[in-house]
């Protein structure tokens, strides 16, 4: 967890006011990948990793940035806020221009923010970071908006900033999330419910690949074309088709002659999967772990054979749970190509789970596996109280 009070000694050190602490959640996503940007169903639970934010007004036009982890600082014009050449800095423009748009009135700003959601692990910390900024300046300047509108805010950040068409997830498990208990998401109507993780003598571990290609934002962006372009495929028939949230296994496969054929794979990975969450989520309600399990491995394989968002080293991680009787279930997590596998293992073996299986990597891919035993905590929120 991250230290406030270092954020807060950097930030008089650096700018000589006392800030306010705005913090949001890393995430996990337990099932439903790929199925937000689809308006379908997911189910993530934010995490006890977060970015957090020391930030105070500084009645100017510039702000000034300073990031922690990376040691690096960076300014930019609240008056014309433009990307700069710095990708991590670009996160805090466009959350500042984003809310601006919508009618926000913002001023400059100092901010010190730093973490421990690891970066390029599929955790969201990019999610993490737009969120708590967003919260902090809502706070700051009373903007008064709600959270979806925040979430919103970031989401777009996150379009027209980073250049990831993302789909609404991982802003709103980071902002809505809540300690013990996963978000069941309607990505179409933005219903949600809190669904008690109930696994007892379980728990949830995350595998991580290490690796990150960099080939990621790319592909995310041709997935969801390809959804896309499969939609339009089957309006012809049912004009009334806006999203694969409304397309049925059996109308896909009735028009699968006419498709591209990994177009129709993206869109049956996808069909199947918003299935999958249902159920998913019915054995979770019933406490039937081992279904649930086989809904996560049956998942992962829509995800790398289907999909093909997954990569060797993740394959790898969840091939090697398959004959490992403590664990019920294994898949990759989040948009793919690297970061985090995520398992369902039992309590007592969890020490061995992760030796054996960091070993084996080493040996297979010649590269160190780090790990994580999932907590779930809360969402977004603001401190007013001073740190220093
Ligand atoms: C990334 C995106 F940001 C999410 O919106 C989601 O699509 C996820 O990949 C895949 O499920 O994390």
């Amino acid at each position: 967890m991250i230290d406030t009070k270092v954020l807060g000694d950097k930030f008089q050190q650096l700018y000589g006011s006392t800030p306010i602490i705005a913090r949001s959640a890393g995430r996990v996503n337990l099932i439903g990948e790929h199925t937000d940007y689809n308006d379908g169903f997911v189910l993530p639970a934010a995490i006890d990793k977060e970015i957090v934010f020391a930030l105070a007004k500084n009645n100017s036009d510039t702000c000034r940035l300073y990031s922690v982890d990376l040691d690096d600082s960076a300014e930019f014009s609240i008056s014309a806020p433009a990307k700069t050449d710095k990708a991590w800095a670009n996160y805090v423009v466009g959350v500042a221009a984003e809310m601006m748009a919508i009618g926000a009135e913002i001023g400059g700003f100092d901010c010190v923010f730093g973490g421990d959601v690891p970066l390029g692990a599929g955790l969201s910390s990019s999610a993490a970071l737009e969120c708590a900024l967003a919260n902090g300046l809502n706070e700051l300047f009373g903007c008064g908006f709600d959270k979806l509108t925040l979430v919103k805010s970031a989401q777009k950040a996150e379009h027209n900033y980073a250049g990831v068409k993302c789909g609404i997830m991982d802003q709103f498990a980071s902002v809505f999330g809540t300690a013990g208990h996963c978000v069941r998401l309607d990505c179409r109507t933005l219903e949600y419910s809190y669904f008690p993780l109930n696994i007892d003598g379980y728990k949830l571990v995350l595998c991580d690949t290490n690796v990150k290609h960099s080939l990621a934002s790319s592909e995310y962006n041709t997935r969801r074309e390809q959804c896309e372009s499969g939609v339009e495929i089957l309006k012809k028939y049912q004009p009334e088709i806006a999203n694969l949230r409304d397309v049925s296994l059996e109308l896909l496969q009735a028009h699968k002659d006419e498709m591209d054929p990994v177009i129709y794979k993206r869109c049956e990975y996808v069909v199947k999967e918003n299935a999958r969450v249902v159920k998913a989520c019915e054995h979770l309600d019933a406490g039937n772990l081992e279904a649930f399990g086989e809904q996560m491995y049956l998942s992962h394989e829509g995800l790398s054979n289907d999909y093909e968002v997954s990569c060797p080293e993740l394959d790898f991680l969840v091939e090697q749970t398959r004959n490992n009787a403590n664990v019920l279930g294994s898949r990759m997590m989040g948009g793919g190509f690297g970061g985090c596998t995520i398992n369902l293992v039992k309590e007592e073996a969890i020490e061995s789970f992760v030796a054996e299986t960091a070993e084996a990597y080493q040996k297979a891919m010649g590269k160190e596996m780090k790990s994580y035993t999932v907590v779930i905590g809360d969402g977004a929120r603001v401190e007013q109280a001073p740190v220093c």
